[in-house]
């Protein structure tokens, strides 16, 4: 990884963290359990990707940090609310998550499901309140936005369709879409984020969510990839889990090579769209280049 995204990543993950924690509400009495539960779903490394995908769009339009910060923290909250989620049970039923114990082991399952809840409820509260911008009708947007890339027509849609497709045939179109869906979305919101908190131009905001769109495709032919041949020491969760079930992924359907090219190119996508914004985006160019080389 080139040595100027490996410090920038770095930098921005410990200022989220540091975020995510001073955010979180410091309750006492039994209710303390379940932010508990929190904090160990949130403060627990992760590559911290989407809120990185905030800050960077953010400097293009040189949103004040705090702002960026708490829209960052938002995405992140969200995201840690959807692997808690996933890993239940009921879902994808995982005990290993960022190479530790996931939260429903760590805790208990109601925990786990109550955290999630938390987290996701949290991270709307966040964006709505003034600190994240004096416009209520930028606030406004972003809550729109997040509501939109995480409900029914997003993320929980497309864990619905990942769950139907246990029993189905996919073929290329369909596992886009689905992707799209789960993990697309959520991305697109933190591409997205910089720009709404910027009040960036519509040609702008498009650039963005079409970057969002080639680089949300892009990392998760390369998750599947890991899935096929990451080990668990690298990935911090099971390796092979898709395979075993016989589920449908890119690379059962296009085989690890084509994959690979198609990842990459891609990934040589999401960097064009970012011409409009020269070298400002000169990161987020780089960060569509690591999500498709990267181990873990
Ligand atoms: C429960 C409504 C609901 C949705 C869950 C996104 C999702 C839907 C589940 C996550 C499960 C999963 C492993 C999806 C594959 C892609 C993915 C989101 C991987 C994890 O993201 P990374 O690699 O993880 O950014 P870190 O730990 O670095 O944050």
């Amino acid at each position: 990884m080139a040595r100027q995204l490996e410090a920038a990543l770095g930098e921005a993950a410990e200022a989220v963290s540091r975020t995510l924690a001073e955010l979180l509400p410091k309750l006492t009495g039994p209710e303390a359990r379940v932010v508990e539960a929190m904090r160990y779903a949130t403060l627990n490394g992760g590559k911290r990707l989407r809120p990185f995908l905030v800050l960077e769009t953010a400097k293009l339009f040189d949103v004040p940090r705090e702002r960026a910060l708490r829209a960052a923290a938002a995405a992140e909250y969200v995201h840690c609310y959807s692997l808690v989620h996933d890993d239940l049970p009921a879902m994808d039923d995982d005990d290993l998550r960022r190479g530790k114990p996931t939260t429903h082991i760590q805790f208990d399952e109601a925990t786990a499901i109550l955290a999630g809840d938390g987290l996701l409820t949290f991270a709307f509260e966040v964006l709505a309140e003034e600190r994240t911008h004096p416009d209520a009708a930028v606030r406004s947007d972003l809550v729109l936005n997040l509501a939109r890339a995480i409900g029914v027509e997003g993320m929980v849609g497309g864990q619905m369709f990942d769950l139907q497709a246990e029993t189905m045939r996919l073929d290329l179109d369909a596992i886009t879409r689905l992707q799209a869906l789960k993990t697309g979305a959520l991305f697109r919101f933190s591409c997205e984020a910089g720009a709404i908190l910027g009040q960036a131009p519509p040609a702008a905001r498009q650039a963005l969510r079409d970057y969002a769109r080639d680089l949300g495709l892009a990392f998760q032919i390369a998750d599947d990839l890991l899935d096929e041949e990451g080990t668990e020491a690298e990935v911090g969760k099971k390796v092979g889990k898709d395979k075993a079930a016989g589920k449908g992924t890119f690379v059962s359907i296009l085989g690890a090579e084509e994959a690979r090219r198609r990842a990459s190119s891609l990934a040589d996508r999401a960097v064009k769209q970012l011409d409009l914004f020269a070298e400002k985006a000169d990161l987020l160019g780089k960060v569509a280049r690591f999500v498709v080389e990267r181990r873990a």
